[in-house]
């Protein structure tokens, strides 16, 4: 969904003005929005947590233990797969006050995607540095967000989390090193072209909820205080946005769906070209194939077409294909490089362009000096025909056969002569009556 969709969704929880700063910043403060109930029982987990880490020398599957971690002297940097820990921590991310506020901003279908509790435990907790979320867990669109809760009181000390407002609308950056290893942050070269010193503290009482758009550039400083921050970070994605790689901390309820229904289809983001880093080869805005629903054959029942988008919406690893249209412009100029001048090259696009796109490609070919374009589906030649990328040719002989094709003086193909029953790709042989009297 686009902002402007999401908005037009009755709000739930927030009221219209807070919503639009969500939209115009890449991040939102609720001031104490989790009340002291839920809070309550929060943090008796977290004691609980801690007692039980005492008992660790390492870190393993839930807890990430700084080096310095002792029974004596617990230090705990993570509570890893939040929700898998702990049945208060997964009732909490499904409580329809939290989904609800999520659905503000994401629309009214929500998946839940994962979670974590940080610590940043007192005196010496680790700063976290500049980074985006998005390129750690790629999704279809960018309808993806993390909300954050502060258990405890969090001040400037305590190392709150800090965001740039705006960056969500700016570049995604590389977060892997020159060496091709994946950092989680932005190189400080990048961070360099960023107006940090806009940045905001997004510090708040207890119960505090910060919203952090999935494109957002944002960080926090070290906990020097005398007071650890416990902050649990659940994600979500609205549930038209498909993970496009499995989730690096995947946990037993990853791509539930917490509010709302399963869409029948997925959307597709654009990205500024030049945008997209070498690690996540996000697909170009002039890729407008990718944005585009696949066409079901034309034969195909209202109920067949319906099961297969049904069946398409609910992959969970959707294939991806970065189609890069300069590349197909260059392929048809080599061919014409080759044949010369005089030849008439005819681009060929059956199978919607082996699935780049036929249209798409269509555009490509014509710009770039194709004179004549073959479709196998019908319905391609005719948008062909109506959107004027195909002149006539007058040494094409007229297509005068019957069917829908001779409406659009469009060549006849073996699709427009399917029999109800079994294919049949040419026409059966006249007999011949001979009289022999
Ligand atoms: O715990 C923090 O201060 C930052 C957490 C964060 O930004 C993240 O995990 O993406």
């Amino acid at each position: 969904m686009t902002p402007e969709q999401v908005l037009d969704h009755p709000a739930l929880v927030l009221d219209q003005r807070a919503r639009k700063r969500y939209f115009d910043d890449g991040f939102l403060t609720v001031p104490g929005y989790v009340g002291p109930a839920w809070l309550d029982r929060l943090r008796a987990v977290v004691a609980a947590k801690i007692e039980a880490s005492r008992a660790l020398t390492a870190s393993d599957d839930q807890f990430d233990l700084a080096p310095d971690h002792s029974a004596e002297k617990p230090n705990i940097r993570r509570l890893r797969k939040a929700v898998d820990q702990h049945p208060d921590l997964w009732a909490f991310a499904q409580d329809p006050a939290v989904v609800d506020l999520v659905a503000d901003l994401l629309g009214p279908d929500v998946r839940f995607h994962s979670s974590k509790l940080n610590f940043k435990w007192s005196e010496g907790g680790d700063a976290v540095r500049w980074h985006q979320d998005i390129q750690a867990w790629p999704h279809t669109n960018f309808g993806v967000l993390t909300f954050c809760v502060y258990l405890d009181d969090t001040g400037p000390e305590q190392g709150p989390l800090t965001a740039v407002p705006g960056t969500h609308r700016g570049p995604l950056f590389e977060q892997f090193d020159d060496d091709g290893r994946w950092t989680g942050a932005l190189a400080d070269r990048d961070v360099a072209t960023l107006p940090t010193d806009t940045a905001a503290e997004l510090g708040g009482p207890a119960g505090t909820v910060v919203l952090l758009h999935c494109r957002v550039v944002h960080g926090s400083a070290a906990n020097y205080s005398s007071r650890m921050r416990p902050l649990l970070l659940n994600v979500y994605a609205a549930a038209d946005a498909l993970p496009m790689t499995p989730a690096p901390t995947p946990t037993s309820r990853t791509g539930l769906l917490v509010r709302g229904r399963s869409p029948r289809t997925c959307t597709w983001s654009r990205t500024r070209r030049g945008s997209r880093p070498a690690g996540i080869r996000w697909a170009t805005a002039r890729s407008s194939a990718l944005r585009r629903r696949p066409r079901a054959p034309p034969w195909w029942t209202r109920r067949q077409r319906a099961r297969a988008v049904s069946i398409a919406s609910r992959l969970l690893r959707p294939a991806w294909l970065e189609i890069d249209l300069d590349a197909a412009a260059e392929n048809l100029r080599s061919v014409r490089r080759l044949v010369g001048a005089e030849r008439k090259i005819f681009a060929v696009l059956k199978a919607d362009g082996y699935g780049f796109g036929a249209r798409e490609m269509a555009e490509v070919f014509v710009a770039h000096g194709a004179d004549a374009l073959a479709f196998a589906d019908l319905t391609d030649a005719v948008w062909a025909r109506a959107a004027g990328r195909v002149a006539a040719d007058p040494r094409l002989p007229e297509f005068a056969a019957g069917g829908r094709g001779a409406r659009h003086r469009a060549p006849p193909h073996p699709h427009d002569h399917r029999p109800r029953r079994g294919p049949r790709l040419l026409p059966p042989p006249r007999a011949s009556r001979s009289r022999s009297s």
